[in-house]
């Protein structure tokens, strides 16, 4: 059967890659001529492990192309963005303007899927979108008119592991109705070896975001402890270790705050959609926010008691052992501290990067330096990631400096 994936991202270009090595004919649909050029040639527009050579291999056997104008099909997957706005909703246009770019080919019995990440109703709300450019189809057949069949299904893979767990992990596939949930297992089947999980597409929208949800709360408890441990003068990772030998209790790891494109975003969807429900996952999102100007505040005092000219920031990815920069709080902080500290020169510190991003690079006080040469030149020493690399440092270089440990690396 033929397949179109609409948006060749981190995750619909995967998905068509393991459809096309499954047997189906798949176009990928992008906006982005780059992209869908650098596919056409086999090439992979991003670093992902292992998806470079199945890329070039369905492409060398005509499985897959890619292409900016959807073609008919049997089946189409929507993995468009659906980016984080200020007022902390999702903007849904990439999602609505690909419902409109389908519709016109569509003539019954075909199959649409929505994988993006979205606020709980964006399914129902792209099904009204198509049915609105094309007044001829039908969700239930009614009139006597076509019907498609309209699913919702989430990944929920970890990038570098993608084309291992995109494989392997069980799904949720939530339907508008129980036929377009039921087609829907029937595509997935093709190559996912996990379990596949059918219900509505609302309860499907919202497992995503819960799933998320459920680890910024947890880990918005343990960055509360820290809080209150400082203030108490209890040492909150050894706090944590005991009280995680109770079989049920499993309290997560605090941090400088909460980074990534995912479990810092998600929980807002849930927010918007039920605002005066939601307040336990709206003050895990300000607690975990709220982290990354503590930490600014406690290198701010640790520089005005000691007098000192520099400070030592160590990481800036947004978690440990990666080279993703986005939306990290250590970013944050270092331009927060930069701002805060005129006086001070701030020399941040990231193994997996050559050079600062432009958001730092412009900052008169901010280097990049390594992790030896920081240490030694700086009173005040913060630690931001967890990267493996700095578990190592020599303890001797920190004593007789103020330190500040963030992840409980070095205690
Ligand atoms: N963090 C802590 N303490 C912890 C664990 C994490 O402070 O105990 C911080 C990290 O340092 C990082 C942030 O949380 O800043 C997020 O990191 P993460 O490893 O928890 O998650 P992501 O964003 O890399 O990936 C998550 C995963 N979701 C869950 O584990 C429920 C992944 O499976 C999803 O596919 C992904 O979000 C997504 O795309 O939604």
């Amino acid at each position: 059967s033929r397949i179109v994936v609409l948006g060749l991202g981190y995750i619909g270009l995967p998905t068509a890659v393991v459809l096309a090595r499954a047997g189906c004919r798949v176009t990928g649909v992008d906006l982005d001529r780059r992209k869908v050029e650098a596919v056409n040639n086999g090439a992979l527009p991003f670093v992902e492990p292992d998806l470079d050579h199945v890329l070039r291999d369905v492409v060398a056997a005509g499985s897959l192309d890619a292409t900016t104008e959807p073609p008919a099909a049997d089946a189409y997957i929507v993995a468009v963005p659906t980016p984080f706005q200020e007022d902390k909703t999702a903007d849904l246009s990439h999602v609505l303007s690909a419902a409109r770019s389908i519709a016109p080919k569509l003539t019954g019995g075909e199959l649409v899927i929505l994988e993006s990440t979205s606020p709980p109703g964006t399914t129902q709300r792209m099904a009204e979108e198509i049915l609105a450019t094309n007044p001829a189809l039908s969700l239930d057949g009614a009139d006597g008119r076509p019907v498609i069949h309209v699913s919702y299904c989430p990944e929920r893979v970890l990038p570098g592991r993608i084309m291992t767990e995109l494989v392997e992990n069980d799904r949720i596939i939530g339907g508008l109705t129980e036929e377009a949930a039921r087609r829907a297992k029937e595509l997935y089947e093709r190559f996912c070896r996990g379990e596949l999980l059918l219900t509505d597409a609302v309860t499907a929208e919202m497992a995503k975001l819960t799933e998320n949800s459920f680890r910024d709360v947890n880990i918005a408890f343990a960055n509360e402890l820290s809080l209150i441990c400082d203030r108490l003068g209890v040492d909150v990772w050894r706090l944590i270790e005991l009280a995680n030998h109770h079989p049920r209790v499993n309290v997560l790891q605090p941090g400088p705050g909460v980074g990534g494109h995912c479990i810092a975003v998600d929980p807002w969807f849930i927010v918007s959609a039920a605002p005066e429900e939601a307040t336990l996952i709206r003050t895990a999102r300000q607690v975990n926010d709220g982290k990354s100007g503590y930490v600014v505040g406690r290198v701010a005092e640790a520089v005005a008691g000691t007098g000192a000219s520099t400070v030592a920031a160590l990481g800036l990815a947004f978690k440990a052992n990666i080279d993703d920069l986005r939306e990290s709080p250590a970013r944050q902080i270092v331009r927060d501290l930069a701002a805060e500290l005129p006086d001070c020169k701030v020399l941040a510190v990231e193994p997996h990067i050559e050079k600062l991003p432009a958001d730092l690079a412009g900052l008169p006080n901010v280097d990049l330096a390594d992790a030896t040469g920081a240490i030694a030149a700086a009173d005040v020493v913060v630690l931001l990631v967890d990267h493996d690399e700095f578990r190592g440092v020599d303890r001797s270089m920190l004593e007789g400096k103020r330190v500040i440990d963030t992840k409980g690396l070095w205690r």
